[in-house]
C-alpha cells in the first residue's frame, strides 16, 4: 500500500541555540523528523523548506526515498550548496525515519545492519593555555572519552579558533553583527607544535588526539605544520587548508604522513571525489545534515570505502539530536567507520529532543527504537523558544584583511 506524504511542518526554535527541524506526516499519521540546522543561516533553510520543498511533497509516496531525493536535487535545476542540501537532508532523514518506523526497525537495520558494537566518539576540549586545556581533557576523561579534539590559545592571537571562554564550544554568537576574530599564521605555526607536543607528553601515548585548523593555512604552511606535528601522532589534522583548494593537500601529503581530515563544509559527493580518488585525505568530515541526508552520505561513504578513506562525521553543537541520530545509524552500518564527533549537550536540549541514542564511557549507541529514535517534545515550540538572530564570527588578519574562518 502506498503511504503518502500529507503534510510537513518546520519548527524553528532556540533552546539555548537555534535548531531547524522538519516534521513530515503521512496520510495515516506516521511522522518522521529531519534536521535542517545551518548555523548562522537558519532562516534561509526554513524558508527553502516551507516555501519551496514542503508544498512539492504533498501526495508523494513516503517510501520512495531515492526518487524523492532525485526529485528535489535534479528537479530544482539549481543544485548543491548548504541551504539546498540541508533542506534535502531534512526531507531525506524524515523519510528514512518514516520507513524504518513502518518496518518496525531501528534505521541502522534498514541500512544493512550493525557492523560494530559501539561507535568511538571524540570530545571537544579547549583551553586558553596548557593548564586550561588539560583541565578540559581531564573533565572529558571523567565523562569517559578516550579521544579529544584539542584546541589551545596561542599567545599573540587574542581569539584562536576553537578556544572558548566556557567549557562548551559554541561557535554561533547571538549578535546583531558578526563578531570579529583574528588570525596570524606565523604566530600560530611558531607555537602550536610545541604546545601539542607538551599536551601529548601530559596525556600519554594512548590518548587519541585530534586538532582542527579550520581552513586557515596556505599550502606550504600546511605542509610545514603537518610535518612538524608528526611526532605528536595526531589521529587527524583537520581542515588544514581551505576546502575549495583541493590540490593544496597534495603538497601536504608530499611532506608528511600526518593523517588528514576535511569536508565539514562539503555538501555533495562531487566535492570529495577527487580528494578520495587521489588518496589526499584519510577521513571524510561531511555531516548528514549538510550533506544531503542519509541517502547521499551513504554514497559518499561507499566511495570513501573504495579509497580506504574512513568516516569522521561532523557532529558539533549545531547538528541537532535528530542529525546526530542519523549519523549514529550510519556509523553503525558502514564498514569504513573511523570516529564520530560528539559534544555532550546541555540537559535542556536532550530533554526537548528525547532520544534513544546514548553515550557511555566514550562510545555512542544508536539505540533500538524503530526509526531514528528521536522525538520532539511538545514543549519545543517557536513561541516558547523563539529564534535568536546570530552569526558565526568573521575572521580577520591582523591588518584587517578578511580571512578564512
Ligand atoms: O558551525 C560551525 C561549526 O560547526 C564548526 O566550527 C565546528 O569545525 C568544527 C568542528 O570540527 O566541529
Ligand atoms: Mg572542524
Amino acid at each position: 500500500m502506498v503511504e503518502k506524504i500529507a503534510s510537513g511542518e518546520v519548527v524553528v526554535a532556540s533552546p539555548g541555540r537555534n535548531f531547524v527541524t522538519l516534521r513530515l506526516r503521512t496520510e495515516s499519521g506516521i511522522t518522521g523528523l529531519g534536521d535542517a540546522t545551518l548555523n548562522g543561516r537558519e532562516l534561509a533553510v526554513a524558508s527553502y523548506l516551507r516555501d519551496h520543498v514542503v508544498p512539492a511533497l504533498n501526495g508523494r509516496d513516503a517510501q520512495a526515498i531515492e526518487d524523492t531525493w532525485m526529485y528535489l536535487y535534479k528537479g530544482a535545476y539549481w543544485r548543491g550548496g548548504p541551504v539546498t542540501m540541508a533542506a534535502i537532508a531534512a526531507v531525506d532523514m524524515a523519510l528514512w525515519d518514516i520507513k524504518a518506523k513502518m518496518a518496525g526497525l531501528p534505521l541502522y537495520q534498514l541500512l544493512g545492519g550493525a557492523c560494530r558494537e559501539r561507535v568511538l566518539a571524540y570530545a571537544h576540549t579547549t583551553g586558553s593555555d596548557i593548564n586550561g586545556l588539560m583541565r578540559s581533557i581531564e573533565k572529558a576523561q571523567e565523562d569517559g572519552y578516550e579521544a579529544f579534539r584539542v584546541q589551545i590559545g596561542i599567545p599573540g592571537i587574542m581569539d584562536t579558533y576553537g578556544v572558548s571562554a566556557s567549557e562548551y564550544y559554541e561557535p554561533a554568537l547571538r549578535d546583531s553583527q558578526p563578531a570579529r576574530f583574528h588570525w596570524d599564521a606565523e604566530t600560530y605555526l611558531r607555537q602550536i607544535p610545541k604546545l601539542l607536543r607538551d599536551i601529548r607528553a601530559q596525556c600519554g601515548e594512548e590518548a587519541i588526539l585530534l586538532h582542527d585548523v579550520h581552513h586557515r593555512l596556505a599550502p606550504v604552511q600546511a605542509a610545514r605544520l603537518a610535518r612538524d606535528l608528526e611526532e605528536v601522532r595526531l589521529f587527524w589534522l583537520e581542515d588544514v587548508t581551505p576546502s575549495d583548494d583541493q590540490d593544496a593537500l597534495s603538497l601536504v601529503r608530499q611532506h608528511s604522513t600526518t593523517p588528514l581530515a576535511i569536508g565539514e563544509v562539503f555538501n555533495t559527493i562531487w566535492q570529495c571525489k577527487a580528494l578520495m580518488e587521489g588518496h589526499l585525505i584519510d577521513y571524510i568530515r561531511m555531516s548528514v545534515t549538510h550533506g544531503g541526508g542519509v541517502t547521499h552520505l551513504r554514497k559518499v561513504l561507499w566511495l570513501a570505502e573504495l579509497h580506504q578513506v574512513k568516516s569522521g562525521l561532523h557532529g558539533p553543537s549545531d547538528v541537532s539530536p535528530v542529525g546526530m541520530a542519523a549519523s549514529l545509524h550510519l556509523d553503525f552500518a558502514i564498514s569504513n567507520f573511523g570516529i564520530q564527533e560528539y559534544q555532550q549537550r546541555p540537559a535542556l536540549i536532550d530533554d526537548l529532543f528525547p532520544h534513544a541514542y546514548s553515550f557511555r564511557d566514550g562510545y555512542l549507541y544508536p539505540g533500538e527504537e524503530s526509526g531514528l529514535g528521536v522525538t520532539l517534545s511538545d514543549a519545543l515550540t517557536a513561541e516558547k523558544y523563539p529564534y535568536v538572530h546570530g552569526y558565526l564570527p568573521v575572521n580577520y588578519l591582523m591588518d584587517g584583511t578578511v580571512h578564512e574562518w
